[in-house]
């Protein structure tokens, strides 16, 4: 089932039915069964039709995300950890990018508070202070309090290659600024774990003209999910739990950089699209 999260309330999809309730997000989401908790609320929940369902969705979408602080995953996928070691070969952190992608600890950054993050149809940043930008599509993680995976959306982990190929120190502000990360549209919530045959796919239009596109398995990711899970949780505590981004397999030619006005939507199987437009911070 999808669940959306709108300034009207929530609104879940199930079996071709359309539902919304009003429920504080944070609670409604941080539960040890997810999924059999939402299908409780669908009695107690108000109908919808299909028409007023998608009237709201365009037009009062958020990013489905509460108080959660959002992490990453990187170097998760061959294609990573080569477009990384090609990026720092000047700067010799290229070993780094091997290492960390055979360790058996991953690597794991801070993204972004909440007030960072922007939604479905909205803008994304590139820095002014960069050269080289690309978006990285990704799995995303909704991980609750206990640290079990309940739910998954789509993530774009908004990236500078030329700070972080300048200096591997200069990850967080590569990574970390205004409208640096999108989720949405939904969280896809499952019975069952999300399938490995799930594929991920990007393009990147520019004048209505497709500049890049792509796509990847999540098979093709070297750890588990609950494996990089399990290592944001060693040593934090989420109260209401934690959304993970959980790295890219997919990076663009390395002449290729987004500008602003460019289109960036990104496609999971079961989720859904998430668009956003390139823009700069004013
Ligand atoms: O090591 C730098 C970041 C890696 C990353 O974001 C990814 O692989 O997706
Ligand atoms: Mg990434």
């Amino acid at each position: 089932m999808q669940l959306y999260k709108t300034s009207k309330g929530n609104l879940l999809s199930f079996n071709g039915q359309m539902y919304q309730n009003n429920h504080d997000w944070d609670t409604l989401v941080n539960q040890d069964d997810l999924y059999a908790h939402l299908i409780s609320l669908l009695p107690v929940s108000d109908r919808l039709t299909d028409k007023a369902f998608n009237e709201t969705i365009e037009q009062h979408l958020l990013p489905p995300v509460g108080t959660q602080e959002l992490w990453a995953a990187g170097v998760t996928y061959l294609r990573s950890r080569d477009a990384r070691m090609e990026e720092s070969k000047q700067s010799g952190g290229a070993d780094f990018y091997q290492k960390v992608y055979e360790a058996e600890r991953p690597e794991l950054f801070f993204k972004a508070l909440p007030h960072r993050i922007v939604g479905h149809g909205t803008e994304v940043y590139i820095r002014k202070d960069s050269t080289w930008n690309v978006p990285e599509p990704e799995l995303t993680l909704f991980i609750n309090s206990a640290g079990n995976i309940q739910a998954y959306t789509i993530g774009n982990d908004m990236s500078s290659r030329s700070i972080e190929g300048e200096n591997p120190l200069y990850l967080p502000q590569a990574k970390s600024y205004e409208k640096s990360a999108a989720l949405g549209p939904c969280l896809y919530v499952t019975k069952q774990p999300i399938s490995p045959e799930t594929s991920i796919s990007i393009n990147i239009s520019r004048n209505n003209t497709i500049m890049f596109e792509g796509s990847i398995q999540v098979n093709r990711m070297k750890r588990s999910l609950p494996e990089l899970a399990g290592y944001l949780y060693k040593e934090c505590d989420f109260a209401t739990g934690a959304l993970l981004m959980t790295g890219t397999g997919i990076v663009p030619p390395d002449n290729f950089t987004l500008l602003v006005g460019d289109s960036i939507s990104i496609s999971i199987e079961n989720i859904g699209t998430l668009t956003n437009t390139v823009a700069q911070k004013k």
